[in-house]
């Protein structure tokens, strides 16, 4: 027999027994999947949101296809958008974490942390002070910089003050080609240590929290949907997403800004205090 309406009903995952289930310490591998949308109120656009979405914006890059942008031949070619957006973004030069990189590294000093993957390029997560260890950042980031042709490495100090001081791509001292800094591009393999943790993150985690992320870019979207079927998943974001469908009984969505609903999430479970105090140091 499967299981009765009631019983389907009691199982169901609400925003009151997560809240219940953190406080008492139930969850105690969090696996986190974030996107652009977390470093929104730190004042970097997301690529999709219709209006400030990078992606409407960037008619001052003449760019043919917004997402040449992140575009290997097209770097080669005309790498100046990207130095342009790098200058832009290049982690502590202007940009600090919000209440959601905060809320992160909470969960990261409470030990419920089984890993974040993020989709972002803005270092946020390590600003704010998640373990490195428990950081995967699928799309690379600006700790490091190499030849795009070569493949040899670059300083990334250097690197940085080229783009950022002069605005313009640093020049291989080994063979002459363009460097960037490690963001993977379009076409481009994903860090290693993606498919080095991904299968023993998804078998193992207890809880799966979704943030700010249109779940549009494989192999990261497909996250949520390689956990086991009876985990619970919380997706935190604007919009509905991915396979998560309302109903679902281990699914809950909650709706909204990202900053408000995990503070209002804190609030809940009796960690706000320690949320502002990670906040007020970064
Ligand atoms: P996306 O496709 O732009 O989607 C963002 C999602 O976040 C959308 O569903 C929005 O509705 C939602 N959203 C926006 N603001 C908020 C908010 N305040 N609270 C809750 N939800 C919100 O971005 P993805 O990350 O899904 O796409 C993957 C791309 C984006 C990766 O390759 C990144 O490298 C790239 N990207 C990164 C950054 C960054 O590093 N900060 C910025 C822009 C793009």
């Amino acid at each position: 027999r499967g299981p009765t309406l009631s019983s389907a009903a009691a199982d169901r995952i609400t925003l009151d027994k997560m809240v219940e289930s953190l406080r008492e310490g139930v969850y105690e591998k969090i696996l986190v999947v974030a996107g652009a949308g977390i470093s929104c109120s730190a004042g970097i656009p997301d690529f999709r949101t219709p209006g400030s979405g990078l992606y409407d914006n960037l008619h001052e890059y003449d760019l043919p296809y917004p997402e040449a942008i992140f575009d290997i031949d097209f770097y080669r070619k005309n790498p100046m958008p990207f130095v342009t957006l790098s200058k832009e973004i290049w982690p502590g030069v202007k940009y600090r974490p919000t209440i959601t990189h905060c809320f992160l590294s909470l969960l990261g000093k409470r030990g419920i942390l089984q890993r974040i993957y993020t989709q972002n390029i803005d270092g946020l997560e390590a600003i704010a002070g998640v373990n490195p260890e428990l950081l995967v950042e699928c799309h690379g980031n600006f700790r490091s910089s190499g030849c795009i042709d070569c493949g040899s490495s670059y300083n990334a100090d250097d690197c940085k003050s080229s783009m950022v001081m002069q605005g313009e791509a640093p020049i291989c001292t080994s063979c002459g080609g363009l460097v960037k800094p490690t963001i993977v591009f379009f076409g481009e393999v994903m860090p290693n240590r993606f498919s080095q943790l991904v299968h023993v993150d998804v078998a193992s985690c207890d809880l799966v929290i979704v943030l700010g992320t249109s779940l549009l870019v494989d192999p990261v979207a497909s996250i949520p949907n390689w956990v086991k079927s009876d985990v619970h998943r919380c997706l935190i974001n604007r919009d509905v997403v991915g396979s998560f469908i309302l109903n679902k009984p281990t699914d809950v969505f909650l709706e909204g800004d990202c900053d408000e609903i995990v503070r209002k999430l804190c609030q809940l479970v009796g960690w706000e205090d320690e949320l502002d105090q990670i906040y007020s140091h970064t």
